[in-house]
């Protein structure tokens, strides 16, 4: 076999005929210089595949996306949205893709350091790295390693198949080591076989040498290539998986909101470019913190807990005045109060509980608040499973808060003394009650003169309730009380109706208002949904004829 550069005795002996000229020498150090990316690129080729291989057969997140959960922490609502808007129709394919060629461009520009660290004789008369070389490849390796788990040390704790928070934190790790590891070793092999070598002119071996030399530069373009499809591959399969229906709203029928959304016209909203699907034998719900006693449940266990159920309306916060993300299910589970009395209660210093889930999303709220809204851990919606998009096997339900503040994919309930920050808290987004809303759905126009029709429409203020809705046929300058149907539960929307019989033709303004419980009326300040959700009244512009 061959021996290193650093180690041939022949070499360091005695001087050979094949010794190439000072020269040469320079030369060869130039060109290894510019060959090294191409070493560079293989190894960023096939880290990438084994990134996407093990988010695919493992669910391990790819670096990619915890960069990109770390950028999204770290900017504010106002960039938040100028980037959406920046990346539109793929908010979040555009910029995932931009930093997985970003890694890979890196990893192609780290060749050149790594050939200049390591200095390698050229031409170099062995295809086996020598020991400086391993230790430098590792090096990149271990360093890449502990970079990513400081930087992204709050976004490691995701994993897409459900493993509870410590167990995913660590898988992640590991598998940022392997990418990075995988990354130094094509690296090192990779360098050494696309090198310049010491060929001895006119020996038998010459034309043998040769040939093994192009042979092996051409094998690590074929690596490069292969690594590179094979990305593309897997980019894929990722894509299938790809969370197309965020921001699917509910709409009306025939201009009336039935009064249970079925799970299929549930609205939507998920931070993530691919939702986890967890599994349910790895999957575990975890009472932790300032409680009494802590404990864990697997999926089965849950089910067994004290459970109710009742329709609780969900708005996001970016529904906007008159908007579609509102829908109201039947929600099964236990209450936040009943678990933790099983587990001996509160420690007198708990004050906050903080929510975590698989896909890494984090959410706190002070524990009184909590308790108070009877906040329910549901693993039954509509009567079935919680499908994975709304949040399986485990979500929360707060009601009175914005959707950001309703946990899917819940896996860890921990009582704190502190505010646990997460994405939307972080960018700075309202946490506080969500404001009273009310919506026209019908009628729609044209309308016929001197003949009754109804005007109704929903109102919600999450669990303060509706006590009145008022509607205007002149746009707000003379209010009329509408009818309302009994809530369905205290924490829901409510159906409210006016008859109307226009008596002139003519363009009408519609507008609604509502009081909630308390008696407070819903406010006419308008305001756009950033940072603090929208507010202001619904308007509906209607001909009569
Ligand atoms: N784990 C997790 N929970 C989450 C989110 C998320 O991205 N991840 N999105 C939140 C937002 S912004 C909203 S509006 C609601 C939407 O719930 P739905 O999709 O079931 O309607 O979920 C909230 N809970
Ligand atoms: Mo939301």
């Amino acid at each position: 076999m061959q021996d290193t550069d650093h180690q041939t005795p022949m070499e360091s002996s005695q001087p050979s005929p094949s010794l190439p000229a000072p020269s040469t020498r320079r030369s060869g150090f130039f060109s290894a210089i510019i060959l090294s990316p191409g070493a560079g690129l293989a190894a960023s080729a096939l880290a990438a595949l084994l990134m996407l291989l093990l988010r695919v057969v493992a669910g391990i997140p790819t670096p990619m996306e915890l960069f990109g959960d770390f950028v999204l922490k770290h900017i504010n609502t106002g960039t938040f949205l100028q980037l959406l808007q920046k990346f539109s129709p793929y908010p979040k394919l555009y910029p995932l893709g931009l930093a997985l060629l970003g890694m890979i461009a890196l990893g192609t520009v780290l060749g050149i350091l790594y050939a200049a660290i390591v200095r390698v004789k050229v031409p170099a008369n062995s295809y086996r790295p020598g020991k400086n070389e391993w230790l430098t490849a590792l090096a990149f390796s271990l360093v890449m390693t502990i970079l990513a788990t400081v930087l992204f040390w709050n976004e490691l704790r995701q994993n897409f198949f459900g493993l509870p928070t410590d167990l995913s934190r660590l898988t992640t790790i590991f598998g940022l080591l392997a990418d990075f590891v995988g990354y130094g070793v094509v690296l090192c092999l990779a360098y050494r076989a696309i090198l310049p070598k010491v060929i001895v002119s006119g020996s038998t071996n010459e034309v043998a040498s040769k040939r093994r030399l192009m042979l092996s530069r051409a094998g690590v373009a074929v690596l490069s290539v292969g690594g590179l499809a094979g990305t593309a591959g897997f980019v894929r399969t990722f894509l299938d998986g790809y969370s197309s229906y965020d921001g699917d709203e509910t709409f009306p029928q025939h201009q009336v909101t039935p009064a249970i959304t079925t799970n299929a016209d549930h609205y939507v909203v998920t931070q993530n470019p691919s939702d986890p699907t967890p599994n349910i034998d790895l999957w575990r719900l975890e009472v932790t913190g300032l409680v009494k006693n802590p404990g864990t449940y697997t999926f089965t266990e849950v089910q067994q807990l004290p459970s109710t159920s009742r329709p609780i309306t969900l708005q996001c916060i970016a529904s906007g005045i008159g908007g579609h993300l509102i829908s109201t299910a039947i929600w099964q589970g236990v209450t936040l109060r009943t678990l933790l009395e099983k587990h001996g209660g509160p420690a007198s210093n708990a004050s906050y509980v903080a929510f975590s889930s698989v896909d890494g999303y984090t959410m706190s709220l002070p524990l009184d608040e909590v308790l108070m809204a009877d906040a329910l851990l549901a693993w039954r919606m509509n009567g079935v499973d919680i499908p994975y998009r709304h949040g399986y096997p485990m979500r929360v339900l707060i009601p009175g808060r914005y959707g950001e503040e309703n946990p899917k994919w819940l896996t860890r309930v921990e009582l704190t003394d502190h505010f646990v920050g997460g994405l939307y808290a972080d960018q700075g987004w309202y946490n506080g009650p969500l404001h009273t809303m009310s919506r026209i759905d019908h009628p729609a126009d044209p309308l016929p003169v001197g003949k009754a029709v109804e005007i109704g429409g929903i109102a919600f203020a999450g669990n303060r309730g509706i006590q009145m809705v008022e509607v205007s046929t002149d746009g707000g300058q003379i209010w009329h009380g509408a009818s309302l149907q009994p809530p369905l539960s205290e924490d829901s929307w409510v159906f409210w109706a006016w008859q109307w019989t226009p008596m002139l033709r003519g363009t009408y303004t519609l507008v609604c208002r509502a009081t909630d419980g308390t008696g407070a009326i819903q406010t006419s300040h308008i305001q756009g949904t950033v940072p603090n959700g929208g507010t202001g009244y619904n308007h509906k512009t209607i001909q009569v004829m």
